[in-house]
């Protein structure tokens, strides 16, 4: 019998009670198989990987959440300013090792399984990819959630819960084929779902402007549907589990998900119509990278997920301070690119109609609080949306936008910049193509800094795309160069060199990336040179194993991997790679006995599902791997190879084995690269141009140990400017003419002679990308490449000091910036 004061005398706490202590590996395994009969089900005799995937995540998941409260409790005591970093991508991949590496039990898990006969390893490839992202800019949203809880920053972020990721890729002779991909199809252990924190989004309907008591206008805004947003949180896991952030992700359904009436008339799917449009918000992903979706399905995305965000973020922050025109202080909002941007409206909507906040007050609130970073300097990348579209679906907001232009506008006349050509340029409604929102305008006028990802990135865009908005706000536009979390693309990634690392430099290392500058001592060092030969080798053996068992082509472990990977994009120039892979093969059949170095060249990525120039390039790189890989007189001395569905965990297994990195875009066009920065910390040598990031990596590892070739930015530009002639440098380049007449004429597509014309014709008639302009310069480098290979002491002695170089790229460095000079705050201290 349970006595009643008893249970009175013991006092409630907010704390959780303590888990069991972990003090062997045969705690912790009692605590996983109490996970697996008690969580999944399952004993030790039935249980497959997957479930012990998810009784250790379970079990992990107990570990992470006492921390996570205490982690929410001392942001609310301290009163601490929150950041909210809003993204309608965040490309996490797999949370395992993530976990495990930052609370420290690798070893232990590993030893605690092995005792019941399991590997680690075929559990940590149970677990699918989280592929909510479609490259660099979703990944960067999940770097920077793992460092702002390293850094213990006050980090939301605030996303949507896509129920099929970015699409899997398949590669039927040599094309690429979509599928629909199903990572909650198994569950998501890591994930809590909270019911109760759901919110009501409004789409279309009405305005209605109405008099409140004081006589006053006010704006009633009634919609004519209505969907609702309901949060799933997953905690996000800091370096040493010393802090635990959230990442709140929002799934829509129906408000009523059953019309009952409807249902008993007999009309079952009428009956669910409704919660199936409303489902459809967060059903999936827009797969198309650099280019805007344009359909009015992204729009509802983004409006969903932005105004569910700021009611949960307005709501917690009355609850705890009072006082919205506290905001700027209390909060930071961080939109990552455009697709948030309406956010900018929606708040102010929110204070003007909802709070009955003056409108001056309101619009110096919201600009106070936003900062916007921008991804793209492409034109036709820049989101813009039809303002039929915007008045239909968004009838206030886009009043509110209508405002905010015509005080935008006064302020340009004010400032003597209000040539009839100026303001067409800097109005937030572009009138060129059929009246459209500049979403970039907004984010911009919205914000009180607005970020580049790279410092020619920044540079390039204070000069061209934002050049007369920067004019009027000279001090708004700052540069915070990418970076990336050294825990997942390092220690999760390469344990090997993380190892001899932590051997040369000490432990401290692992917490301070600036002791990576210690390598430049070892850098001729011949002990540490040969264990990390040995260390890529066994990654290189492994990657080399999986391209066997999936794809049946034998690879050599000693050849130079060279190594292209990222979404398949015309600027990205996998095009460039693939001829002068060509005009190397043409080169090696010719003499087949010059002394060549053995190379094999790896390509994967995907291409938007509509972008056929794209998915060309990938058949063109599968049909010259079947032509080159079959002929027995380049045997031992090259190899093609497209590896199918890159996503975060092939990427994990792929860096480490490479030799030579391809950043090979043309100059101005990417924004940063993230990719160019892992090859570098795992000691790969790059190939690149002065695009990005690449610039920065330079400068930090030293010109002689990076490849550099091509036209520069302001090469590309005048070129450009001074009417670009393509014919000009094909026939300036016997290597290139060749190359092109070869894919033109059908030598690798015999079958269909006509296959590769698109891609040729954009090459002899615009070439936009300057493909053939950089080809001479890139082959040669190619060949100073393999001069230095026949060097290997040169060779690893750059290598060493490309990873020696690599700390400033790491995102604790650049999350360090975000919190300095645009979010104004610092990390909570930890012990
Ligand atoms: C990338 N952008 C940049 N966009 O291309 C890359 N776009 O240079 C940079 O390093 C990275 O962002 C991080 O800053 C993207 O990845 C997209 O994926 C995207 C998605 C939807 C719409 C437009």
């Amino acid at each position: 019998r349970i006595d009643p004061t008893r249970r009175a005398k013991k006092p409630l706490s907010a704390d959780p009670p303590p888990l069991a202590p972990i003090r062997t590996s045969e705690d912790w395994r009692e605590a996983i198989v109490a996970k697996l009969i008690y969580g999944v089900g399952k004993n030790v005799v039935t249980a497959n990987d997957r479930d012990w995937f998810v009784a250790l995540a379970l079990a992990l998941r107990d570990r992470v959440v006492e921390r996570w409260i205490a982690s929410t409790n001392k942001i609310y005591d301290r009163g601490h300013k929150r950041v909210y970093y809003l993204s309608l991508e965040f490309l996490i991949g797999r949370l395992m090792f993530d976990t495990l590496t930052n609370l420290g039990m690798v070893d232990v898990t590993r030893s605690a399984l092995a005792g019941l006969g399991v590997d680690l390893d075929r559990v940590r490839d149970a677990e699918p990819d989280a592929a909510l992202g479609n490259g660099g800019l979703g990944r960067l949203a999940a770097c920077f959630m793992e460092s702002m809880a390293t850094l213990a920053i006050p980090g939301y972020g605030y996303g949507i819960r896509y129920n099929n990721g970015l699409f899997k890729q398949a590669i039927d002779d040599g094309r690429q084929l979509e599928f629909p991909e199903d990572w909650l199809a198994v569950g998501n252990p890591w994930e809590f779902e909270r019911p109760e924190v759901s919110y009501d989004i409004g789409f279309g309907g009405s305005v209605e402007a109405v008099r409140d008591d004081n006589g006053d206008a006010r704006h009633v805004w009634h919609p004519g549907e209505v969907v609702r947003a309901v949060a799933y949180d997953t905690p996000v896991v800091g370096w040493r589990g010393r802090h635990v952030n959230s990442l709140r992700l929002w799934s829509a359904r129906a408000v009523d998900p059953l019309q009952l009436e409807t249902f008993n008339a007999g009309d079952y799917v009428g009956a669910l119509a409704q919660d199936v449009r409303a489902q459809s918000i967060s059903r999936v992903l827009y797969p198309s990278d650099a280019t805007p979706a344009g359909q009015e399905l992204r729009l509802r995305q983004e409006y969903f997920f932005a105004a569910a965000s700021l009611q949960d973020m307005l709501r917690r922050h009355i609850a705890q301070f009072k006082d919205l025109r506290l905001l700027p202080q209390k909060v930071a909002i961080q939109l990552n690119d455009t697709h948030p941007s309406i956010a900018v409206a929606e708040l102010m909507r929110l204070l003007i109609d909802v709070h009955g906040i003056p409108w001056a007050d309101a619009w110096e609130i919201t600009k106070g609080t936003f900062s916007y970073t921008n991804h793209t300097l492409l034109p036709e990348a820049l989101e813009t949306w039809p303002v039929p579209l915007m008045e239909r679906m968004l009838p206030r907001q886009m009043q509110i936008i209508y405002l905010i232009n015509a005080e935008h506008l006064e302020q340009v006349r004010l400032l003597g910049m209000g040539s009839n050509e100026k303001l067409a340029g800097l109005s937030l409604i572009d009138e060129s193509h059929g009246r459209r929102v500049r979403m970039g305008t907004l984010a911009f006028i919205g914000s009180h800094r607005i970020n580049g990802v790279s410092a020619l990135h920044t540079d390039l865009m204070r000069e061209t795309v934002f050049a007369d908005l920067h004019r009027m706000f000279p001090e708004r536009i700052t540069n915070v160069t990418n970076g990336i979390t050294f825990r997942r693309w390092l220690y999760e990634a390469n344990p090997g060199l993380t190892r001899l690392l932590v051997e040369a430099l000490g432990e401290h290392v692992c917490d301070d990336p600036a002791e990576l500058a210690g390598l430049r001592d070892l850098a001729t060092d011949a002990g540490f040179r040969n264990r990390l030969i040995a260390c890529r080798r066994n990654h290189k053996i492994t990657l080399a194993k999986w391209v066997r068992d999936r794809m049946r082509i034998k690879l050599d472990p000693d050849a130079m991997f060279d190594i292209h990977v990222k979404r398949i994009h015309e600027y990205k120039r996998q095009l460039l790679n693939i001829l002068e892979t060509i005009a190397l093969y043409d080169a090696i059949r010719a003499r087949p006995s010059a002394g060549w170095v053995p190379r094999v060249k790896i390509f994967a990525g995907k291409a938007a599902a509509s972008y056929h120039q794209a998915k060309l390039i990938i058949k063109l790189i599968n049909d010259v791997a079947r032509v080159i890989n079959s002929d027995p007189t380049v045997r031992g001395l090259l190899k093609v190879v497209f590896m199918p569905n890159f996503n975060v965990s092939l990427a994990e297994m792929i860096i480490p084995a490479a030799d030579l990195s391809e950043q090979i875009s043309t100059a101005g066009m990417e924004a940063s690269g993230t990719g160019n920065m892992k090859f570098a910390l795992n000691g790969a040598l790059t190939i690149g141009t002065l695009d990005g990031a690449n610039v920065e990596i330079r400068d930090h590892v030293g010109d002689e140990n990076i490849f550099i070739f091509g036209l520069t930015a302001a090469e590309v530009a005048a070129r450009k400017r001074d009417g670009w002639r393509p014919q000009q440098s094909i026939s300036a380049s016997p290597a290139l003419a060749e190359v092109i007449d070869a894919v033109w004429s059908g030598v690798f597509s015999p079958d269909d002679s006509a296959r590769f014309h698109p891609l040729v014709h954009e090459l002899r008639g615009d070439d936009r990308f300057l493909v053939t302009a950089d080809f001479d310069s890139y082959a040669a480098t190619q060949r100073a490449v393999d001069r230095k290979w026949l060097d290997q002491e040169a060779w690893w002695k750059s290598s060493i000091l490309n990873t020696a170089g690599m700390a400033y790229f790491s995102s604790d460095r650049a999350i360090g910036d975000y919190a300095q000079n645009i979010w104004r705050t610092t990390g909570l201290e930890t012990t």
